[in-house]
């Protein structure tokens, strides 16, 4: 059996659960295909261990496609990143109490890694399934852009496919007003499932616009 290696967070900044957790151990022993099988696990939102937390998990399972997920507080939709970045800069500071100021994640490293997942074909089938999705042009600067990187950087030149995918605050666990953006689990787990689906499916990424103008 090959794993699919799929990666939620432990919650952050005070809040109770992070849905990005919740949904991805619902979708752990899930199939892909007949010999291909969905393994989830949980990193730390830590600077100093979420690196490490991932590599290790990568040597243990020695997966064909890594998708790593995170809570992305204030969107309202599975948001497919396209870019990871070479700096941290925390506005908040992260479960150990760091908050690292505009610091590489990788001493040397390129600027910036693309995902290797088919994002627009990924957008598009869980647009289909009646589920908010769309490209993501930043992943931020805090620990998940720190993951996302430290992802693509473990697995570039190889043939494993890897990226990362921002969620949406669940609803009703961490948003009870209709003011705020949020997406019910149930939904999330569904779109998540899609995601991954097509993502294992899709060899070669589709031509359909998901850019900003700014
Ligand atoms: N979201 C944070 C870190 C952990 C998480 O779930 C982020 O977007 O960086």
């Amino acid at each position: 059996m090959q794993t699919v290696l799929l990666t939620g967070f432990e919650p952050f900044d005070q809040d109770l659960m992070n849905p990005s957790w919740e949904a991805s151990r619902q979708l752990d022993g899930v199939r892909l295909s007949e010999d291909v099988h969905i393994v989830a696990r949980r990193l730390p939102c830590a600077f100093a261990t979420a690196g490490t937390c991932l590599t290790r998990l990568i040597a243990e399972f020695d997966p064909v496609m890594v998708i790593a997920t995170g809570l992305a507080p204030g969107r309202s939709d599975f948001s497919m990143e396209r870019v990871a970045i070479n700096v941290n800069d925390a506005r908040i500071p992260d479960n150990l109490g760091a908050q690292p100021v505009d610091t590489p994640v990788v001493v040397g490293g390129p600027a910036a890694y693309f995902t290797t997942l088919p994002i627009k074909a990924m957008v598009k089938a869980v647009r289909e399934a009646g589920i908010a999705a769309s490209v993501s042009q930043t992943a931020g600067t805090f620990v998940c852009n720190q993951v996302f990187y430290l992802l693509q950087h473990a697995l570039a030149g190889t043939a494993i496919r890897s990226g990362f995918i921002h969620v949406p605050p669940s609803l009703p666990d961490q948003v009870s007003g209709a003011a705020q953006p949020s997406m019910a689990l149930v939904t999330m787990v569904e779109g998540l499932r899609v995601a991954l689906q097509t993502a294992w499916d899709t060899q070669v990424d589709i031509v359909q616009t998901g850019g900003q103008v700014s």
